[in-house]
């Protein structure tokens, strides 16, 4: 497809999951909203319609917990009740938390990395590039400043009591890259309690099983909720007694540039100079946090886990953490852009496009098919583009941005992708990967 036809054709799968003011993930498998997914979309609405683009990010914010807890899934009333599972009847005990927005279940239990206050900026910039719906722009961002320091702050607080700049996750699902072989040792040692009985319904919509998650993956996931909804979803209690609790290093290096995009809105919407101060002292943290996560053996940053208190030593893309972040020394850096292009990621000659899969294929738990465990995702290779971009990396973006539009030329917009054959995997019509293509499209045309 040309890239004129691409657009089009991504615009039509952002219409088609459309429901008002907000965007089903992917047409049957995801029928409600998710979080990060949310955040990706609007990036690539606001290039169509930056109001809809804000309505995106406000409707996720409005199911915000007292806490400040932006909600991992927010749901769809009108789903149908064996669309997907764990859906609202599952977290039913969830919203009887008292911090959990009122009404019957509306949310999960968990939250996602923040890359709201990244696209709410985003709306912004584009409304000013267009020059077209700015002051609308503006408005949005004064109502959302407030909501995004309050999930900024329950990041910095709630989910990081030490104070170590790094965000501890309570579930895989919490980190994005669920099934990433970064959990799996985390996850073997959580053992699954008795009476779990559930129906999974996630493997009706994908052809091939080992697309997604094994039994013994699902199992633990599931407990996993199961106890945290025991818990009443108290970050405390949770805190001191889940078996599973990560520092997470890829989520903290996108709060680092979150932080710094809402930075630049709290200038841009008056805030007060303490907000600012704490803001900056949250970003100067999470820099120190990742630098103390760098592993010299593997030149990657590596993920900690506080219960077995060692490191998770695997090579994914969340290894290259510190590119997102912009943290770490000049020779840290040197280190990480080699291990991007080596032959245990976007450099392995039998790859079909030169992007990072999303494990190592050197990796023994390595899986060309299973979802993060090998595929590659479109939503990992735009935040590497951006961050690269913003660090002066131009030619490499350039590159990482020109091969992930071949690779998703075939206009599916896959969930994510077969390295090695480019096969579009998971499900089709996928909101975010449309909507990284219009941002990447859009891109390609400022430069003419
Ligand atoms: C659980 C919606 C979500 C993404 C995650 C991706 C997958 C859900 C699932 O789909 O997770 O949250 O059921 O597998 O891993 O990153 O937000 O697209």
């Amino acid at each position: 497809m040309n890239h004129e036809a691409l657009a089009a054709r991504a615009g039509a799968v952002l219409r088609q999951n459309d429901m008002g003011v907000w965007t089903k993930a992917a047409p049957s498998l995801y029928p409600h909203q998710w979080s990060w997914d949310s955040a990706f979309i609007a990036i690539g609405l606001a290039h169509a319609d930056t109001r809809r683009a804000a309505d995106e990010i406000l409707c996720l914010l409005r199911r915000q917990w007292t806490t400040g807890k932006v909600p991992h899934i927010v749901f769809n009333p009108n789903a149908p009740p064996d669309s997907y599972f764990p859906g609202p009847e599952h977290w039913a005990a969830a919203a009887e938390s008292s911090e959990a927005p009122p009404g019957p279940a509306q949310t999960s239990g968990l939250c996602q990395p923040p890359v709201h206050a990244i696209a709410a900026r985003r709306i912004l910039e584009v409304a000013e590039r267009r020059d077209e719906g700015i002051e609308d722009a503006r408005r949005f961002l004064r109502e959302a400043y407030p909501r995004l320091l309050a999930w900024h702050r329950y990041l910095a607080t709630y989910r990081d009591p030490e104070g170590s700049g790094l965000v501890t996750i309570y579930h895989p699902w919490e980190s994005g890259t669920d099934n990433s072989p970064r959990w799996f040792e985390a996850l073997e040692r959580v053992e699954v309690g008795e009476g779990l009985a559930y129906e999974r319904l996630d493997l009706q919509h994908v052809k091939d099983p080992s697309e997604r998650p094994t039994r013994e993956t699902y199992d633990r996931f599931i407990w996993l909720v199961e106890l945290i909804k025991r818990t009443g979803c108290d970050d405390r209690v949770v805190h001191a007694t889940s078996p599973f609790l990560v520092k997470d290093v890829l989520m903290s290096a996108i709060l680092v540039r979150a932080n710094e995009a809402l930075l630049e809105v709290a200038e841009l919407v008056g805030a007060p100079d303490e907000d600012k101060e704490k803001i900056s002292a949250w970003i100067s943290r999470g820099h120190e946090g990742l630098a103390g996560r760098w592993d010299p053996d593997l030149g990657l940053c590596l993920d900690y886990d506080l219960r077995a208190e060692c490191s998770l030593a695997t090579r994914t893309v969340a290894g290259l953490s510190p590119l997102i972040s912009g943290s770490g020394t000049a020779e840290q850096r040197r280190t990480l852009l080699a291990n991007l292009d080596a032959a245990f990621f976007a450099g392995n000659p039998k790859l079909r496009w030169p992007l990072p899969p999303s494990t190592s294929p050197g990796e023994p738990r390595f899986h060309p098919r299973s979802y993060w465990r090998g595929p590659v995702w479109p939503v990992m290779n735009w935040l590497l583009w951006w961050s690269l971009e913003r660090s002066g990396e131009e030619e490499r973006a350039a590159r990482l941005r020109l091969a992930s539009l071949e690779q998703l030329a075939d206009g599916r917009f896959g969930e994510y992708y077969e390295p090695f054959t480019g096969e579009p995997l998971g499900s089709e019509d996928q909101s975010w990967t449309a909507a990284v293509v219009l941002d990447w499209l859009a891109a390609g045309e400022r430069r003419g």
